[in-house]
């Protein structure tokens, strides 16, 4: 239920139960997950992509498919598992959100680094519709993108919001029409593997930005800088900048 391709220095991962809009069932956690340990580990993937094969993204947990464990464990054992992945791998990730995210699939898009949306793409904050609470980081990361009462609407309502909105919303990054979504997304992608070792380090401290006080962060950007400053992509950047010439990049 889930497909895995690397070319050029950019790792695929497609939910692939398009007939459920890649819905999760215990497969595909099981799935997505060894999908993103083996894109942190391979030193030849340099950023990631997650999408969804067919007409949706991501309808977040499978409701006719839930199986036999507690819900809590569910959440704990997969969602968790790879909400943390996603957040934690050093490398960009991009959600190309190619249709319709529900419940589970909207956290999936928010954790990434960067999101794109087709233009027909749209998100719903699912889980009040069935009487359930956001997780996955819904409720981390929706008041941090659009302040709490926005977050209210979206949670208590459970109403589609259309691409346009979530991007007038601060919820995605760039809407594109349909037809140019594929090669939007393949522009991203490919600036982002040829970018230097950096970018993983980038990652890192924005999101520690977002979550701790100032004087740590400021501690972390003086060590990661002496870790960026001493790679082989740094001392690349910096001969190529001297001699008025492109950067060649190699990831480490
Ligand atoms: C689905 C689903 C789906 C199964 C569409 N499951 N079949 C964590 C842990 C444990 C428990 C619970 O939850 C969680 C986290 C969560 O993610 S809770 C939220 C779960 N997701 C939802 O509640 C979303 C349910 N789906 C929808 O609201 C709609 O399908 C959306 C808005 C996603 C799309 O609407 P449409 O574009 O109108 O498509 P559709 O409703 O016709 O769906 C197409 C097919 O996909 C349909 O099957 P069918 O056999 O009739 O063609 C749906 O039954 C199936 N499908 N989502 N989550």
């Amino acid at each position: 239920p889930v497909l895995y391709t690397v070319s050029e220095g950019v790792c695929t991962i497609t939910l692939n139960r398009p007939e459920r809009l890649n819905a999760f069932n215990v497969e595909q956690h099981e799935g997505f997950i060894g999908a993103l340990k083996e894109a942190a580990r391979d030193p030849a993937v340099r950023c990631v992509v997650i999408t969804g094969a067919g007409r949706g993204f991501c309808a977040g947990q499978d409701l006719a498919d839930i199986g036999n464990q507690p819900i809590g464990q569910i959440v704990r054992r997969y969602y968790n598992t790879w909400i943390g992945l996603i957040r934690s791998l050093e490398k960009p990730v991009l959600a190309a959100v190619n249709g319709v995210a529900a419940g589970a699939g909207v956290s999936l898009a928010l954790a990434c680094d960067l999101v794109l949306m087709a233009e027909s793409a749209s998100l719903v904050q699912a889980f009040v519709n069935i009487g359930l609470v956001p997780d996955s980081g819904a409720s981390y990361f929706l008041p941090r993108l659009i302040g709490y009462h926005k977050a209210m609407e979206l949670a208590l309502f459970g109403d589609k919001v259309s691409a346009a909105e979530a991007q007038a919303l601060g919820l995605c990054n760039r809407v594109v029409p349909d037809e140019g979504f594929q090669a939007a997304v393949a522009d991203w992608a490919g600036r982002l593997a040829r970018g230097p070792r950096s970018m993983g380090w980038i990652k890192r401290l924005i999101g520690r930005g977002l979550e701790r006080p100032l004087d740590e962060v400021l501690e972390l950007e003086a060590h990661l800088q002496e870790a960026a400053a001493a790679s082989a992509d740094a001392r690349e950047g910096i001969r190529a900048f001297s001699e008025r010439r492109a950067p060649n990049f190699t990831g480490r």
